[in-house]
């Protein structure tokens, strides 16, 4: 009896979160705002590949907007705001990842006039982000070479929930003795013939093929 009662209570909150998501997405189409979620593991190179990323699509006209969440802090705000990019902090104090009410409540708040690209970069790990659609237009989730070979098995649904996956730092695989290969593999078995994005910050390799997944080439 008391798990049936836990059993609903989670589902009335994945309900709730998913219809807010709905009205997100519509709040920023109606707008003519683009966006993604960012989710993926701490040090990874979630804020780090947002700045690249946001500052090919400035060099194109497009003026971007970030929502920074971070459990507590303001430092991944700091830097989009020194790498002159619009941004909003949302601390999330314990939970592990953002939901559609920050996100509606942050939209409320901030300054949208003239942004055609929201990049809202979710609290780092592979798991609590999933079951929390946001409303944008795109879930993408960024691993590293860093973090060892077995992300992908170990975080099927994840990848299973995003439309964008990218393995990040590739210019290290060599150093960590990584099997790049393997991973892909592992993404195959989920997803098929979608093509899992090898990226580099530090040398900018696949970065353009990002910005055409996000329709921003
Ligand atoms: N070598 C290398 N370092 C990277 C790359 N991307 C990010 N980093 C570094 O990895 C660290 C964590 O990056 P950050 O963007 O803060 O990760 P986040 O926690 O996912 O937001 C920083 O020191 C970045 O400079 C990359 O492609 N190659
Ligand atoms: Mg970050």
């Amino acid at each position: 009896m008391h798990k049936i009662t836990d059993i609903s209570m989670e589902t009335d909150v994945l309900a709730e979160n998913k219809h807010l998501a709905g009205h997100n997405n519509e709040n920023l189409r109606s707008r003519g705002i683009r966006s993604v979620d960012i989710m993926g593991s701490i040090g990874s190179g979630k804020t780090a590949m947002i700045i690249t990323l946001a500052k090919e699509m400035m060099k194109r006209g497009t003026n971007v907007a970030v929502i920074a969440g971070d459990v507590t802090g303001q430092d991944d705000f700091d830097r989009f705001q020194e790498a002159g990019i619009r941004a909003y902090n949302i601390n999330t104090g314990k939970e592990c990842h953002l939901d559609s009410l920050m996100v509606d409540k942050a939209l409320d708040h901030m300054d949208l006039e003239g942004i055609g690209f929201l990049f809202i970069e979710n609290v780092g790990n592979l798991v609590c982000p999933a079951d929390f659609p946001l409303g944008a237009d795109h879930r993408m989730v960024i691993i590293s070479v860093t973090e060892g070979d077995d992300m992908v098995r170990k975080h099927p649904m994840i990848f299973n929930d995003s439309d964008i996956a990218v393995l990040n730092k590739v210019d290290l695989a060599d150093y960590m003795e990584v099997d790049v290969k393997r991973i892909q593999r592992d993404y195959k078995a989920i997803k098929g013939n979608k093509e899992l994005y090898l990226t580099s910050v530090r040398t900018g390799a696949g970065v353009p093929q990002l910005l055409k997944a996000l329709d921003a080439d």
